[in-house]
C-alpha cells in the first residue's frame, strides 16, 4: 500500500470514530431541529479536524479541499479532498449509510482515494494504476452489457438542486423501465464505491461537490469502469456525475440524453 494510502486509512478510520461516537448522541438530540444542524455541522468539524491533522502530522505541506474548512494551501503540490461525512441526513436520522471520503491530487491530478464506512467497516482504497481494493481484496466493475437485470445507484435533487427535479425525473423513468432496480442510499460517495466493488452496476446524480465524487472517480477507474458528465464527456470533478461499467455507463448516458436541459448539458 502507498505511503499515503495508509496515512489516509489511519485518517479515516480516526474520523469514523468521531462519527460513530456521535451516533448514539444525535438519537437524544432529535427533538430540537436547529439543534440537530448545529450538532452535524460539529461532528463534520470534529470529523474533519481529525484527518487534517493526522495527514499535516505526516506531510505538513499538503494542501487540503474539504467541506468544512474549505481551500488550504491550494496550490500545494499535493491537495487532497475531503467529505469527513458523506451522508449527513443519513447520520442525523441514524440510517446507517454514510462515510468518510478521501481523494489525494498531486498537481491536479487524483492520485489516490479512500472511501470509509465506519459502520460496517469497510474501506475501499485505490492508488492510480495499482487497481481498486475493498479491505485489501481487489474489486472490479461488473460485466453487465446492458441496464437489463442491472442494480442502478443514484441520488435525488433536494435543496439547492430542486429545480433539477423534473428532468431527473425524467431520467429516473427512462432508467427505472429498463433497470432491474434502482437505489438511493444516500452518500453519493460510497454508492460510487459500490459500483467500483460491483455491488451496483451504475450510478448517476446532479448537483454534487468535488468532495462526494473525487474518492469514487478514482475507484471506479481503477475498477474497470467509467465515470463522465451527463453527455459523456470526461469528467472533471463537475456537478454531475455518471457512473458504471463501461456498456452500463454508455447505457446510462443514452437514457439520460435525452432529458437535459440547457443547464444541466454544460
Ligand atoms: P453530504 O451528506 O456530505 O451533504 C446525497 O444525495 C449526496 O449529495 C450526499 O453525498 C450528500 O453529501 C450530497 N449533498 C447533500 N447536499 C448537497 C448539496 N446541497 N449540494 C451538493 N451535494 C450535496
Ligand atoms: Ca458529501
Amino acid at each position: 500500500m502507498h505511503p499515503l494510502v495508509n496515512i489516509a486509512v489511519r485518517a479515516a478510520r480516526r474520523a469514523g470514530n468521531v462519527i460513530l461516537r456521535n451516533l448514539n448522541r444525535v438519537d437524544a438530540l432529535t427533538v430540537v431541529e436547529k439543534g440537530r444542524n448545529d450538532f452535524v455541522t460539529e461532528v463534520d468539524r470534529a470529523a474533519e479536524a481529525e484527518i487534517i491533522a493526522t495527514v499535516q502530522r505526516s506531510y505538513p505541506t499538503h494542501g487540503f479541499l474539504a467541506e468544512e474548512s474549505g481551500s488550504t494551501s491550494p496550490d500545494a503540490e499535493y491537495v487532497w479532498i475531503v467529505d469527513p461525512l458523506d451522508g449527513t441526513t443519513n447520520f442525523l436520522h441514524g440510517f446507517p449509510q454514510f462515510c468518510v471520503s478521501m481523494a489525494a491530487q498531486y498537481r491536479g491530478k487524483i492520485e489516490h482515494a479512500v472511501v470509509y464506512d465506519p459502520w460496517r467497516q469497510e474501506i475501499f482504497t485505490a492508488s492510480r494504476g495499482d487497481g481498486a481494493y475493498l479491505d485489501g481484496r481487489r474489486i472490479r466493475v461488473t460485466k453487465a452489457k446492458t441496464l437489463e437485470g442491472t442494480l442502478i445507484g443514484t441520488g435525488f435533487p433536494y435543496r439547492e438542486n430542486l429545480h433539477y427535479l423534473d428532468p431527473y425525473l425524467a431520467m429516473f423513468r427512462a432508467v427505472s423501465m429498463k433497470a432491474a432496480g434502482l437505489r438511493r442510499p444516500g452518500s453519493a460517495a460510497l454508492d460510487l464505491a459500490y459500483v467500483a466493488a460491483g455491488r451496483t452496476d451504475g450510478f448517476w446524480e446532479l448537483g454534487l461537490s468535488p468532495w462526494d465524487t473525487a474518492a469514487g472517480w478514482l475507484l471506479i477507474q481503477e475498477a474497470g469502469g467509467m465515470v463522465g458528465t451527463l453527455t459523456g464527456g470526461e469528467y472533471q470533478l463537475g456537478p454531475h456525475v455518471v457512473a458504471g461499467g463501461p456498456k452500463v455507463y454508455e447505457a446510462l448516458i443514452a437514457e439520460i440524453a435525452p432529458h437535459l436541459t440547457d443547464e444541466l448539458r454544460r
